[in-house]
Parts: C-alpha cells; structure tokens; sequence
C-alpha cells in the first residue's frame, strides 16, 4: 500500500498511495443499505466520472460556492498568505483537480505542496499538470481517504505546516464529527500550523436549493453516478431509472440534504444480498453543512484551533477562514 510509485524530479510529483481497499467500499455500501434509512457516504461520489461530474457542477451558474471562494482566494491570497508564511508545508484536503491552490501557489512559496485525494486517478493528472505549471514547487500527491486517520509522508515531521481544506466540504461531515476531524488535522499539522478552510454560509433556502438542482441535471448525474458505480464494482443491478435525484435545505438541521428516491416498488442486488426498497423510500447519499462564521468559529475553537481571520463576499454567500494552532 505504501508505495511510492514515482520519485521526485524537477517538474513531477511524486506520488503516495494509500488509497482504501475495495473491500472498504463493499462493507459501507452493504452496511448503509441495511439501515433503516439507507445512507452511503459521500466520499464514495468521486470514482473518475463522479470527479469529471464534480468540476462541472463547479461550473454551473447555480452552484455559487466555488467561484465565490475562488473569487476570495484571488481577491485575498496576499493576506492569506502573509497568514500562512512562507516555507511551510501546504496540505490539502481533498484537493480535486487542484484549481484552488493555484491561486495560492500564485502567492505563496510553500517548502513543498501535499494534495490529498481519494480519486486516485485524478489526484495524479492533476499533480502532473500542477507540476508542470509550478516546477519550484515539490508535490507529494496522497491518495488516501482524509475522513480516516491518516500520516503524512516521511520528511515534512520538522517543517511548519498550513493545512488546506477548500470548498466546504467540511459540511459533508456531521458536526462532532467534524470536531473530531478538525482535532486530528491539528495533531497531524501540529503547533505553530495554520489551517485555511473554505465554508459555506447558512442563507435563503431558495439559493441553496437552486445550487444543489441544477437546470442542467449535473448534480441530479453526480448523486445517480454512485449507483452506476456501485453496479459496476459491487455487482450490483439498481435501475437507473428507477430512482430520482432529490435534495432539500433542512433548515432545522442547516443542511442540505442528497437523497436518490426509489421510484417504485423494486428489489435490488448488490454482492449478492438483496434489498427491497418501498415507493418514495429513500438512499440518503450526502449532508452538506451550512455554518454561520460565529458557528464555524465554535467548532474550530472546541477542536483547539485560534480563529484569526474571516474573509467573506459581499452578499455572505461563503467564508473562508484562517486558524492557528
Ligand atoms: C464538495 C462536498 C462541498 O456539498 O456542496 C456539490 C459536493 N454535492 N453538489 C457540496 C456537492 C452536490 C460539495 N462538497
């Protein structure tokens, strides 16, 4: 598991792969399906065409977290960087198709660049193109999944670290869960660290819902790409037409909701196990949080983080934070 599967040269990145075994995938899947209401955790959506999906709902007019947060990067990278300092070991979190940390590369010298991802396919193009475009900069690519305990490759121990968690995905998690998380980003960044994380703020449920049902049924492919995927690397057999895309703001929860809904009456297979699913029952395949900054800056605080800056658009669509360890 812990290979290195290419070393580091001027120019590429080198690559680390922990990715989870399939086997992890099998027993989520099952064990979600057999509970009363089904669920499958979202990390799941990111198989290659579930990440192609992703950037295009990146750049759908309704979807207004990515480029208000990249519109933030650019309009306050040089303050955010001065917060970062020079020379430290920049980590991200999820980091896609790395789009977001060009705009911090553009400001920012870091000691080396790490890129976490569970798209093991798509972290690599993607650290192959960033190294190309960023020669100066040393790119460790980790494919692993970040929502488990994790360790960094060897070397970066002794040097100062700024983690990097964009997009808010930190809404994908429960808020204790969530806690937990942000506890154990601080340990494995340590003390003196900094953690520049991008969330999205609590508004009008219209806005919200509009962004997670998209005129063009991008999102509505991304949520039913997790059934295709699941028949064809579980062996399973859901009809797709027999399930609908449905989310929802919940604003008792202050959440946005994902759910495929069983269009009728119908059995399905996966690994051999059968599951009946009732008309208008439901998979529930993602929760995506909203926090007020006062909110958000609680639970930093409650998992030893500092808030120590705050930037945000003109219209309080999202946030991105700064916090100290
Ligand atoms: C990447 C988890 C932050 O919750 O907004 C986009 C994923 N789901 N549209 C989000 C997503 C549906 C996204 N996160």
């Amino acid at each position: 598991m812990n290979s290195v599967l290419s070393s580091q040269k001027r120019g590429e990145p080198a690559f680390h792969d922990y990715r989870p075994a399939q086997a992890r995938f099998r027993e989520d899947v099952l064990s979600g399906l057999t509970k009363s209401q089904r669920r499958i955790p979202p990390k799941y959506f990111y198989d290659e065409k579930g990440s192609r999906l992703f950037d295009a709902i990146c750049q759908l007019p309704e979807y207004y977290p990515t480029r208000t947060e990249i519109q933030l990067l650019k309009h306050y990278g040089a303050e955010m960087a001065e917060y970062i300092g020079e020379g430290s070991v920049l980590v991200e979190f999820g980091s896609g198709s790395s789009l977001k940390i060009r705009v911090l590369l553009d400001a920012l010298e870091p000691a080396a660049y790490l890129p976490i991802d569970i798209s093991r396919e798509h972290l690599f193009h993607a650290a192959k193109r960033l190294a190309g475009d960023y020669p100066e900069v040393a790119i460790h690519a980790v494919c692993a999944d970040y929502s488990q305990p994790l360790g960094l490759p060897g070397g970066f121990a002794e040097k100062p670290k700024a983690g990097f968690f964009p997009g808010s995905s930190i809404g994908n998690f429960e808020p204790e869960e969530a806690r937990q998380f942000l506890t154990r980003i601080a340990a494995l960044l340590g003390p003196g660290s900094g953690l520049l994380i991008g969330v999205d703020l609590k508004k009008e449920a219209a806005l919200l819902n509009a962004a997670y049902n998209d005129n063009q049924g991008i999102t509505a492919a991304f949520n039913l790409n997790l059934l295709q995927r699941i028949n064809r690397e579980l062996e399973g057999n859901f009809d797709l037409t027999g399930f609908e895309h449905h989310a929802l703001y919940n604003s008792a929860e202050g959440r946005v909701e994902m759910h495929l809904v069983s269009l009728k009456d119908q059995a399905v297979t996966v690994n051999n196990q059968t599951f009946q699913f009732q008309p208008g029952e439901t998979l529930h395949t993602e929760n995506s949080y909203k926090y007020s900054i006062e909110e958000f800056q609680q639970l930093a605080s409650s998992a030893g983080f500092q808030p120590q800056q705050v930037w945000t658009d003109r219209e309080d669509l999202f946030s991105v934070h700064y916090l100290s360890l």
